[in-house]
């Protein structure tokens, strides 16, 4: 390696960027600028990796934390071999590329998360040490092998700045996790001007008080000493932070550490000023030099080797470890069994009191972990609560991951970012839990999963105005639309043990989505079916509860609503055919045909209402110009009966509430 080439290298990277983002006419060309010597360091002497192989389980992850600079890993993708072509850099941020604004999880091979909204990246890459720290527990017994990867990231101010970061990275100090290792980005230099405005702590201090091993390297071009720094960082225990002082832009003669050099092209003067600058030919556009093409060729070559060598010793080590073989591939490919539903009904089968149902789903649970060794999650503080502990099943401590209750502290973003990674790892099946008033503080990486189409579980107790005494600081009102109001989200919300089987089941077996589960603190009345309905009946997302024919009404409820809305069906006129309908889960319905859909719920040929304490803007797409029982203002801290008589949800006042609409044939409001 002679220095020339190096520095071809790290340009190579450079104007890759820049002029993606030129054609683009969009994008952020000042962070790859500044960071491409860690991207050479870290791709051609650190990260083990396979391009045809993307998803090879002991790969060292990488995480673009910073995620605008999404030209960086790009670059990186397409020169070290991965199916990011030329053509496919020239598409940037295109419709449908390969190569969209920001890393998106299944778009591009290489990308291990979605990225974008700051502080998201490096709060996943907890995640992923932390499933990689409980996968080596679980099989490397001993030794270094199978598992002995290493997540590194690179993370700029913004990351930094943004709250969810401190919450994970405070956890990550804790547990020791110290397979992690980010690179700090540190240009002084954010978005709207330079961050002595706005981020003037000692940010390595910060990071040293959570227990992190810190270092420094003074300038973003010293490839030696970066390389230094990340081999003290594999070589410490604790989670590791490299401080890189880099310049945005650099290289750029007017814009470079400015803030201009962040969110748009550089312009064509400048781009010609800036290659002239780093002794750049002026074109191609795009041009990869033909060395360092056969560099990373070569590079390519030598990851390989490595890849075929672990390749050949885990089948050796599948062989003389069949259990942990046997348990690899259930947590590698989250085998269900073909009866999961049913194992888990059976686990609430006998449940005939009045009873919650967050108590229901703590039964569930302790059965779903042990059908499933990769469940593993925990509370936000909260276990005794939401009672999402799997008894027996250890705890996660520091520099102890055998178990699988993770305590994640009073951390509720952190936690769900968390639980993010272990998603987009994909090894364990990963749940949080909280009250569902607090799904307001984990919304970010709630929206992330479903965009990225991630199994993660989102548990959510306390789930209405009937917590009661401790007011309307915890009382949810809104929480069930905003999040139902999530794309690709299944929020279920269970009237009875069965549903909640019923829900876990049908969340363990949606791999390619999130699901939010959300349970009562209060108890309920067991539900009365005219017929039984079997668990998978409640897996469709809603039934009729009573035998019905050619309704007149139909009532739609969930949750703590359903028992009641049976309760009140006494207090009708006796003439009139009231069908209730359960519906535990919103999305599942909306995705029957339309022919079955009002097979249930017959639009135009009954009245339709819905019955749901909380705010019921979300139940207009069942209903149409129907009636929502609901609450359109906050709760109160009160008894759960008091709320009750007080926001007209007893049964005899729902009753009335319907009944008074259907007479006076007037749309009503939400009260
Ligand atoms: C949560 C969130 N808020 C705001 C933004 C918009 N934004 C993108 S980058 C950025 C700041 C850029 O500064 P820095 O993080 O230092 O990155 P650099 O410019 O050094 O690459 C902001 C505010 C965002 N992406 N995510």
């Amino acid at each position: 390696m002679t220095p020339e080439l190096e520095k071809k290298i790290i340009n190579t990277i450079r104007f890759l960027a820049v002029d993606a983002v030129e054609k683009a006419n969009s994008g952020h060309p000042g962070m790859p600028m500044g960071c491409a010597p860690m991207g050479y360091v870290l791709w051609s002497r650190h990260l083990r990796f396979n391009p045809k192989e993307p998803r090879w389980a002991n790969r060292d992850r990488f995480i673009l934390s910073a995620g605008h600079g999404s030209m960086f890993i790009y670059a990186m993708l397409h020169l070290c071999g991965y199916d990011v072509t030329m053509e496919d850099l020239k598409s940037f941020r295109q419709y449908k590329s390969k190569t969209p604004g920001h890393p998106e999880f299944h778009d591009t091979p290489g990308v291990e998360a979605t990225t974008g909204p700051l502080g998201q990246g490096i709060s996943n890459a907890v995640g992923f040490a932390l499933s990689q720290r409980m996968l080596a527990a679980r099989m490397n017994e001993g030794a270094n092998f199978p598992v002995d990867n290493f997540i590194y990231g690179i993370c700029s101010d913004g990351d930094l700045m943004e709250g969810v970061a401190s919450e994970a990275c405070s956890l990550a100090g804790h547990l020791k996790l110290g397979n992690l290792i980010f690179l700090y980005d540190d240009n002084l230099v954010s978005l709207a001007g330079h961050t002595d405005v706005t981020f003037t702590e000692d940010r390595d201090k910060r990071f040293q008080a959570y227990g992190w091993h810190v270092q420094r390297v003074a300038d973003g071009n010293d490839v030696e000493a970066i390389d230094k720094a990340i081999i003290n960082a594999k070589a410490d225990p604790r989670p590791s932070l490299i401080s890189v002082r880099t310049v945005l832009g650099y290289g750029a003669p007017h814009k470079a550490n400015t803030h201009e050099a962040h969110g748009s092209p550089l312009g064509k003067d400048e781009v010609k000023a800036t290659k002239e600058n780093l002794g750049w030919p002026l074109e191609p556009a795009f041009l990869v030099p033909d060395e360092v093409r056969q560099f990373w060729a070569g590079r390519i070559e030598e990851v390989k080797k490595g890849y075929e060598e672990w390749q050949s010793k885990f089948a050796r080590w599948q062989k003389q470890n069949p259990d942990r073989s046997r348990l690899w591939s259930q947590l590698a490919n989250c085998e269900t069994p073909g009866d999961l539903p049913e194992q888990l009904a059976a686990s609430v089968a006998n449940a005939t009191a009045p009873e919650a149902t967050r108590k229901h789903g703590q039964s569930v649970l302790q059965k779903a972990a042990q059908i499933m060794p990769g469940l593993a999650g925990g509370s936000a503080d909260l276990d005794p609560s939401t009672f999402t502990y799997v008894k027996d099943g250890g705890d996660v401590a520091p520099g102890s991951y055998g178990g699988r209750n993770i305590h994640f502290g009073v951390r509720e973003h952190g936690m769900g970012a968390i639980v993010n990674g272990f998603a987009y790892d994909g090894f364990f099946v990963p749940y949080s839990a909280t009250f569902l008033l607090f799904s307001d503080y984990m919304r970010p990486p709630m929206r992330l999963a479903a965009l990225s189409q991630l199994h993660s579980i989102f548990v959510f107790t306390h789930d209405s105005i009937f917590l009661g005494e401790d007011g309307p600081t915890h009382q949810p009102v809104e929480q069930l639309a905003a999040i139902r109001a999530i794309p690709h989200m299944h929020v279920w919300r269970p009237a009875d043990g069965l549903e909640t089987a019923a829900s876990w089941a049908a969340a363990i077996e949606r791999k390619d989505g999130p699901s939010t589960l959300v349970f009562t603190r209060q108890k309920l009345q067991p539900l009365q079916r005219a017929k039984p309905v079997d668990v998978r009946a409640a897996m469709r997302g809603a039934y009729a509860l009573n035998d019905v024919p050619q309704p007149d009404v139909v009532v739609i409820a969930t949750g703590s609503e359903v028992s009641t809305v049976q309760a009140a069906l006494q207090y009708f006129d006796k003439g009139l055919k009231v069908r209730l309908v359960s519906m535990p889960c919103v999305e599942r319905f909306l995705q029957w045909t339309g022919d079955e859909q009002r097979a249930l719920v017959p639009h135009g040929r009954a009245k339709l209402v819905a019955v749901e304490a909380a705010l019921g803007l979300d139940w207009y797409r069942i209903i149409g110009d129907g009636l929502v029982v609901g609450i359109d203002r906050f709760g109160a801290s009160a008894p759960e009966k008091a709320l009750a008589d007080a926001y007209d949800l007893t049964p005899q006042k729902i009753a009335g509430r319907i009944s008074k609409w259907l007479v006076e044939g007037a749309r009503a409001n939400t009260r």
